[in-house]
């Protein structure tokens, strides 16, 4: 997320998504009847669970799971000298996050400024926790923008929607997730206690 996405890049996602939800609602429409209404709310449910699966709990560990069971002494302490810390991954990734998902424009300005990460490990185990609400809370705010096509078709750029930066952003989450991950099975932590 450190470049400013192009329309070009994202246009195979834009094209697939919509020809997706034209072919849902198209099939559905001759079955509808009186209640036409009632296959397009299918349809766009069905696309809403695909974007919680991207954001929440699909393809690898649920993002809540990711970020369970660690202490302040695991996520502040680096693996290695070239390594970022468990606390500065998902810093990173929840300021990436809170950027697109509620348009903030002075963290937008920091982050053009190149502060990508922290400036310090944190002190308080309530930095830790409040730092994984903000994540957690921004992935809820990502499916808000995702629940109807007219906020996904929103442009937050020249040719460039909501709906690109949103697959973009569960992309960038699901690097530094593994990353995190990583980062657990190094250091003795993963999977979290009692959990499999
Ligand atoms: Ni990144």
């Amino acid at each position: 997320m450190d470049d400013r996405l192009t329309g070009t890049d994202y246009a195979f996602w834009d094209t697939w998504l919509y020809t997706l939800l034209c072919l849902v609602i198209g099939l559905g429409a001759p079955m509808a009847g009186k209640h036409s209404s009632r296959p397009l709310d299918c349809a766009w449910e069905g696309i809403l669970s695909k974007w919680r699966h991207l954001f929440v709990d699909g393809e690898y560990a649920r993002r809540e799971k990711v970020l369970s069971g660690l202490t302040l002494e695991q996520v502040k302490r680096p693996p290695s000298e070239q390594s970022h810390s468990i606390y500065e991954e998902l810093w990173h990734a929840t300021r990436c996050q809170t950027i697109v998902v509620t348009r903030d424009e002075g963290w937008y300005e920091s982050w053009q400024r190149g502060e990508h990460y922290p400036i310090h490990p944190p002190v308080e185990e309530e930095e830790w926790s409040a730092l994984v609400t903000e994540f957690l809370s921004g992935l809820e705010k990502a499916l808000e923008w995702a629940s109807s096509p007219e906020k996904l078709g929103v442009e937050v750029d020249t040719g460039v929607t909501m709906g690109d930066v949103l697959h973009s952003l569960a992309v960038h989450n699901a690097y530094h997730m593994g990353k995190i991950v990583a980062v657990r099975q190094l250091i003795g932590t993963w999977p979290p206690a009692g959990e499999s």
